[in-house]
């Protein structure tokens, strides 16, 4: 997830881990606990519940609680996303890194950079598959979560034993940044899981001009996204039968009871998923039972909720291949490749920069 609003950590903070059968892991982020990480928090609060209709930025899903919370979503049988992009990696994944050559100069390995790693499952039949093609291979996962990565990075570590890995804790911004302007190209940057769909349709636009910006003629974007479908299906998938989905969208609330000091009642709340066709996206909400107030003292406000009030926590967008073409043109990209599953339900996408 890319989280602007955290900081950097100051250069002389860099840590780095250079054992070397071990992968390296730099930080550039304060520590989640860190006085600035809270002070983030805390204005995205005050910004969002200040607001009508009230908001939260959907970075904030992703604490440890939540990260494992979104694992168990993965695995739910409604949501069918992560599976039917894995099926669709396992049968192409060859044709993805078509782009990497073996090195064969000085100026070191062909490598894949991955946005928003998580725990890196798919993305094992894009390692496996460009190991083969290449020998060696660098591959440098950024993600916000250094708990996520360390332990990604290992167990890759140990699976793969021709693969560099360096892992960034990170914005997607400042992780790419600094990874563009060392390792030497061609660069297969990997943006997988319908991350995307997260941000809005300009948010969208600027993360892949800035990623486009940033890439060289040899370089290219693999991005998977989530396609529209029948609302049943989608809704299904945001809200489950198990409430593993609701418990993910609750969890915010814990979140701001146990990093801003607030008093929350989650069960005051309900979680809320629909599909809005005609904005191209799944919405999850948390829909107050009750009226009610709420002290959030670290954000040094008290908000008041009405019956029936909701909390905007997540768009999702499920997208037509116009809304796709729209995203390409206005970020500058042209499309090389693209493959899906047979019932057209997830597309992945190879980009390389215009002109
Ligand atoms: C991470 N992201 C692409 C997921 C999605 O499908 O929008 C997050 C998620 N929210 C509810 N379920 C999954």
């Amino acid at each position: 997830m890319s989280v602007s609003a955290f900081h950097e950590a100051p250069s002389q903070g860099l840590l780095i881990d250079s054992s070397p059968s071990l992968p390296n892991i730099m930080h550039l982020l304060e520590p989640r606990n860190s006085r600035e990480h809270v002070e983030a928090f805390a204005a995205a609060v005050r910004a969002g519940l200040s607001r009508e209709p009230k908001t939260l930025p959907f970075e904030y899903f992703y604490d440890d609680e939540g990260s494992r919370l979104f694992e168990a979503i993965c695995k739910l049988p409604e949501y069918y996303v992560t599976r039917t992009e894995d099926a669709i990696l396992r049968r192409h994944a060859p044709d993805m890194v078509k782009c990497l050559r073996r090195a064969d100069g000085p100026l070191g390995e062909p490598t894949l950079v991955e946005l928003g790693s998580g725990s890196a499952v798919k993305t094992r039949r894009l390692l496996a598959a460009a190991l083969k093609r290449c020998g060696r291979l660098d591959y440098v996962p950024i993600d916000v979560s250094a708990s996520a990565l360390e332990e990604s990075a290992g167990q890759l570590a140990r699976k793969f034993p021709g693969l560099g890995i360096t892992g960034y804790v990170a914005d997607y911004r400042r992780g790419l940044e600094r990874i563009m302007a060392t390792a030497a190209g061609p660069r297969l940057i990997v943006f997988l899981g319908s991350s995307l769909g997260n941000y809005t349709m300009e948010g969208a636009s600027d993360l892949l001009s800035m990623i486009g910006g940033l890439m060289g003629e040899s370089d290219r974007l693999l991005l998977g996204t989530d396609m529209a479908k029948d609302a049943p299906l989608l809704e299904a998938a945001y809200d489950d039968s198990m409430g593993v989905t609701a418990a993910f969208n609750l969890n915010l609330l814990h979140r701001m009871n146990r990093e801003l000091a607030a008093d929350f009642r989650p069960d005051g709340f309900r979680h809320r998923a629909v599909y809005r066709p005609d904005r191209g996206r799944v919405e999850m909400h948390l829909v107050s039972l009750r009226d009610q107030s709420v002290q959030i003292p670290a954000a040094r406000i008290a908000v008041r909720f009405r019956e029936g009030e909701t909390i905007h926590t997540e768009s999702s967008h499920k997208y037509t291949l116009g809304m796709l073409a729209e995203l390409r043109g206005a970020a500058g990209f042209v499309e090389e490749s693209a493959w899906t599953d047979h019932r057209g339900w997830f597309r992945l996408q190879l980009w390389r920069r215009a002109g």
